[in-house]
């Protein structure tokens, strides 16, 4: 093949694609997901996710969320009342909530049908199988599945 037609070729299919996300990780807009294929507390999930110069995913708009549905309904055909760590806390204040990387006040929520209950101190936001993958609060403690998210440019310092 002709080198330009290759490189022509190339770029097209680069910009189909959109913006470039690392082996495992899920293109959505310029923002990249990694979606667990293990479980881990809150905390231990946000270290792994800070680990891979990335953070738990912080969901603030309804496309984004939307996005997150859908993928995670494709990941979850299989498998019932699973559920999936992000960012937003209320452990300083009870429900006041926060991401917990940058302090900011959650402005989009959509709660599942029955939460928040602050069950079992339920201090740590989830999108839950069981809700359609809304927000739903649990114990901090629980090891489920999570979400890190990477924006491009964004330097983690
Ligand atoms: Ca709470
Ligand atoms: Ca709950």
């Amino acid at each position: 093949m002709d080198a330009r037609i290759l490189i022509i070729f190339l770029i097209a299919a680069w910009v189909k694609e959109g913006h470039a996300c690392r082996n495992g990780w899920v293109a959505n807009e310029d923002t990249c997901y990694y979606f667990s294929h293990g479980e881990s507390t809150w905390g231990e999930a946000s270290a792994t996710c800070l680990a891979l110069q990335s953070h738990l995913a912080m969901v603030t708009s309804s496309e984004e969320h939307t996005f997150l549905i859908n993928h995670l309904k494709q990941l979850n055909d299989d498998h019932d009342h699973t559920r999936y760590w992000i960012d937003g806390t209320d452990l300083e204040v009870e429900n006041i909530w926060r991401w917990a990387l940058t302090g900011d006040k959650l402005t989009y929520i959509n709660w599942a049908d029955g939460e928040p209950n602050n069950a079992q101190s339920g201090d740590c936001m989830n999108l839950y199988q069981d809700g359609g993958f809304k927000m739903a609060d649990d114990s901090c403690e629980k090891h489920l599945y999570y979400i890190c998210q990477e924006n491009a440019g964004l330097v983690i310092g």
